[in-house]
């Protein structure tokens, strides 16, 4: 059989926790940690290879763009972090440049591969990167409102003390400011959340703010984004088609086209195998409207 690799370009916060990660849940055969820092990036390697005693024999090293030519999967975890007190639209002109060169690097070595960001603001990079690289829509994939979405079930099952794992809810459109609670369609076992509106706009803005509340305190999120990143992972090199809230390329969803925002997919080993089209409220299609609007606006600003 041959082997599972799996590449992350970038080994800041997310791209190390999200190697941890792998590893604790012996994800793949092989793991390469690429950065513009290479001593960083060795160090994460000899740090967790001194692991390995503890761990499922999976292999890991810091490496050169080369090492994408197997790679199954290639996260992108480059770039600038959010700023305190920065929106994630500001960190787009940073973070594009990088981008373009680290693709251009990807491409000469990798054209089966699947491209997952996570780099923010993670809809752009992702419309951006499915430009640059022209592959099929279903290898370039956005970690999306995943990471929302699991908070946004997280702040509903400490209300109603009820494992997040069975609430169903979803936070779709942009993974940043104007994101949006499908609130019309959550529950727990088909039945309604007995929630006040009031609770329900604080665990709206406790989902939203969330990254904010993080950076302030600590200075970057990365533990709950390693293990979404994770799942994505699992879904597709388990071909599981899971249901998954990531960002992909909108055609006539609601109306809206071109853009990338984070919806439910059918997630397995092509990658996005299908986009599952919910059934909103009206005043959802609307406020998803106005994210594609947002999104698309900021699109327009930078030259792709
Ligand atoms: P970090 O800790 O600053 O790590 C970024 C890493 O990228 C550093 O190690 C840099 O050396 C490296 N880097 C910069 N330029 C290049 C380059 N050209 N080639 C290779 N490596 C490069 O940031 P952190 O890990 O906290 O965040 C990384 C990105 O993830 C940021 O854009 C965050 O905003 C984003 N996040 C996305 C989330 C999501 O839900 N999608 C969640 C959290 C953070």
């Amino acid at each position: 059989m041959s082997k599972t690799r799996i590449v992350i370009i970038g080994a800041g916060a997310v791209g190390s926790t999200t190697a941890y990660t792998l590893l604790l849940r012996n994800r793949v055969d092989e793991l390469v940690l690429i950065d513009s820092n290479q001593h960083k990036a060795a160090g994460d390697a000899l740090d967790m290879n001194h692991g390995m005693p503890f761990l499922g024999g999976a292999k890991l090293w810091a490496g050169t763009y080369e090492d994408c030519r197997d790679a199954d999967i290639i996260i992108i975890t480059a770039g600038a972090a959010q700023k305190e007190g920065e929106t994630r639209t500001d960190l787009l002109k940073r973070n594009v440049s990088i981008l373009d060169s680290i693709i251009t690097e990807v491409l000469k070595h990798n054209s089966t591969g699947i491209l997952l960001i996570a780099s923010n603001p993670v809809d752009i990079m992702s419309y951006f990167s499915l430009k640059k690289s022209g592959w099929p829509v279903n290898r370039v994939i956005g970690s999306g409102t995943l990471l929302d979405s699991a908070r946004f079930r997280y702040l509903i099952g400490s209300e109603l003390n009820i494992d997040p794992r069975s609430v169903h809810a979803h936070i779709i459109g942009e993974h940043g400011d104007s994101e949006l609670p499908v609130w019309s369609l959550a529950n727990v076992a088909g039945t309604e959340l007995a929630l006040s509106e009031e609770i329900k706009a604080d665990i709206y803005a406790n989902t939203r703010d969330a990254a904010y509340q993080i950076i302030n305190a600590k200075g970057a999120t990365y533990y709950a984004i390693a293990l979404a990143l994770d799942r994505i992972c699992t879904a597709i090199l388990h071909d599981e088609g899971a249901v998954l809230n990531v960002s992909t390329l909108l055609e006539n969803y609601h109306g809206i086209s071109d853009v990338y925002l984070g919806v439910p997919c059918i997630v397995d080993r092509q990658g996005v195998r299908e986009v599952l089209q919910l059934k909103l409220s009206a005043d959802e299609q609307e406020l998803l409207q106005r994210s594609a609007d947002k999104l698309k606006g900021l699109i327009g600003s930078i030259t792709l």
